[in-house]
């Protein structure tokens, strides 16, 4: 496989016809230095605040629960509304206990930073935000999720190769995802990898609800194209994600943790389908972009 180098740009407010280009020949957008190093540590040092909050025996009670699977799959719903804490899958022994200080046992923190917490929401809704949701062509921009990716030093699990419009489906689509290095994402410790011009082919699967159940139906057995584009981001990086672009990212098998901050974002003119996972409730307050 030959390893391609992405196209990487810098923000000036603008969003210019040459990003516009790189973005609908690749299906991403690197941008660098979009955040700076005080906003970087800032959401950082959140970050970190959530985990310190984090009430990890009440967590290992309710996944200890007999029912595990049914937990963990509440949990997960659950967490379209709130800010829930997932765990790395070594950091956990087969009784649920901690084999990692906390803060080196979190894998993600989601679904509704930006809707929940005032420092990432802030940032969530930024001028620079909405400028780019228009530029990538979101006419009527929403954002659906968020969340903070740690990838923790040695245990960081890897993330399988996807295509985001397989998670929050609207028709037509126009999932794009905004990724954020808030540390240092290199190949060693997993950084992103996509499929450049991959989201000209097809949505291979959709993960749906079905009843009370979660399922993952194949659209398009074909493979999925091969990610030959490494996406290293130094800290305050932006990336952004095109709905049908197959990417993944590594186990980080390095000393260094890799936080990023991923928002997801749709188009309000489209039909956001009433089977994908995340679902809230209309009473649940959302800010306009
Ligand atoms: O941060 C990662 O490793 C993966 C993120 C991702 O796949 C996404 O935001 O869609």
């Amino acid at each position: 496989m030959e390893i391609k180098n992405p196209k990487r740009f810098n923000w000036s407010g603008e969003f210019t016809s040459s990003m516009q280009k790189a973005y609908a020949d690749d299906g991403f957008l690197v941008i660098d230095e979009f955040v700076t190093t005080s906003v970087c540590e800032k959401l950082l040092k959140q970050s970190d605040k959530l985990i310190d909050d984090f009430n990890v025996e009440a967590h290992r009670v309710a996944f200890s629960a007999t029912e595990q699977t049914h937990a963990a799959s509440e949990y997960f719903n659950k967490s379209a509304t709130d800010i829930s804490f997932f765990l790395e899958e070594e950091a956990v022994d087969g009784s649920g206990n901690l084999l990692k200080k906390k803060h080196h046992a979190v894998n993600k923190i989601g679904h509704a930073l930006h809707e929940l917490d005032p420092v990432f929401s802030n940032f969530s809704y930024s001028s620079d935000i909405k400028k780019l949701a228009r530029g990538v062509g979101l006419r009527k921009p929403s954002m659906i999720q968020s969340m903070v990716i740690c990838k923790q030093p040695f245990i960081g699990g890897e993330v399988n190769i996807h295509q985001d419009s397989t998670f929050l489906y609207t028709e037509p689509e126009t999932c794009v995802g905004f990724w954020i290095a808030l540390e240092d994402a290199t190949v060693e410790n997993g950084c992103m990898w996509a499929a450049a011009g991959g989201h000209s082919s097809s949505l291979r699967y959709r993960f749906r609800k079905n009843g009370e159940e979660m399922e993952m139906i194949t659209l398009d057995g074909s493979p999925m194209p091969i990610c030959d584009t490494p996406l290293p981001a130094p800290s305050g990086t932006l990336v952004i994600l095109h709905g049908r672009l197959p990417h993944y990212s590594a186990p980080n098998r390095s000393s260094e943790s890799r936080y990023a901050y991923a928002m997801h974002l749709i188009d309000k003119n489209a039909d956001y389908l009433s089977d994908n996972w995340l679902q809230r409730p209309k009473t649940f307050e959302t800010k306009q972009l």
